[in-house]
């Protein structure tokens, strides 16, 4: 693997963000994610590059290690921040893409579940797409995505959830937007989710992953 890739990826699994960080100690005043995602872009790696074989194996790392419980949450946290300051990064070449927006996607993740770096990535990615994205963020209820699709009745909402325990809220806010507004197209993603559990919880499409549901928009409007 190219050797900044590698280097960013350890950055990642080991919540270094920049080179002032003092986390982790043995890799003090190295330099971190942050810096080096953009010598990674100066040099000329693509964007798509450095979150396909840089972030996301680290990431998968980590969750793993979480699993085998050889880190903990505060770990976890240190690498999701790595991975957001690499992200700033790289967030304007997915959002640069046509300016006359094609219709309005709604996202966030379900209640409870505060997890978001796979949302925002599909956030990048959609708005890349040339769509005008409102994002709710984390931990959000129906309540506020009924709310947002009254003041937006024509747009796509978007549902992610990581947990297993919170795709029960995914299905509870499903059913309710399907009850109030039956012809409204809802994509669902995350980790745990998949195809056979979107058709179960009665939502249109699920994508494993942002390129899938910029796809799924393309069509929707073709
Ligand atoms: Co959490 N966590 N976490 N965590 N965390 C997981 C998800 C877990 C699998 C780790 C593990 O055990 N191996 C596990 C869930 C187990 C389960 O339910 N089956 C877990 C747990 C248990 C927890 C806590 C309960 C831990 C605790 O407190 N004891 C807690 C819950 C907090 C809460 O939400 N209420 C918790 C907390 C956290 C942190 C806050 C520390 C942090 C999140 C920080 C943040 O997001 N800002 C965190 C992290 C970083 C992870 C892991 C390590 C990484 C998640 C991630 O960002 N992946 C994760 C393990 C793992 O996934 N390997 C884990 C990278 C991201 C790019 O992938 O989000 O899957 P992902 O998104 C993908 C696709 O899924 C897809 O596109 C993305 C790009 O390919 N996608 C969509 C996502 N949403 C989509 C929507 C779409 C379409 C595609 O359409 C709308």
């Amino acid at each position: 693997m190219n050797d900044i890739l590698f280097r960013i990826g350890r950055c990642v699994e080991f919540g270094k963000i920049d080179k002032a960080s003092p986390y982790p100690p043995d890799m003090k005043g190295q330099e971190g994610a942050d810096e080096l995602t953009r010598q990674a872009l100066d040099n000329g790696i693509k964007p798509d590059e450095i979150l396909e074989n840089g972030l996301i194996p680290a990431m998968a790392l980590v969750g793993d290690k979480f699993s085998r419980k050889e880190i903990y949450v505060p770990q976890m946290l240190m690498a999701a921040r790595a991975m957001n300051s690499s992200m700033k990064h790289l967030k304007p070449f997915f959002q640069s893409g046509e300016t006359k927006r094609k219709g309005k996607f709604i996202i966030g993740t379900v209640s409870g579940d505060l997890h978001d770096i796979g949302k925002n990535l599909v956030s990048m990615m959609i708005e890349g797409g040339g769509w005008e994205v409102i994002d709710l963020g984390v931990d959000v209820g129906t309540d506020k995505f009924m709310k947002a699709i009254d003041e937006n009745p024509d747009a796509v909402v978007g549902l992610s959830a990581l947990l297993t325990t919170t795709m029960e809220n995914m299905k509870k806010t499903v059913a309710a937007i399907k009850e109030k507004h039956s012809e409204l197209k809802i994509l669902v993603g995350g980790a745990p989710v998949t195809s056979e559990y979107c058709e179960k919880i009665g939502a249109d499409f699920y994508s494993p992953d942002p390129q899938g549901a910029v796809n799924y928009l393309k069509q929707l409007i073709s």
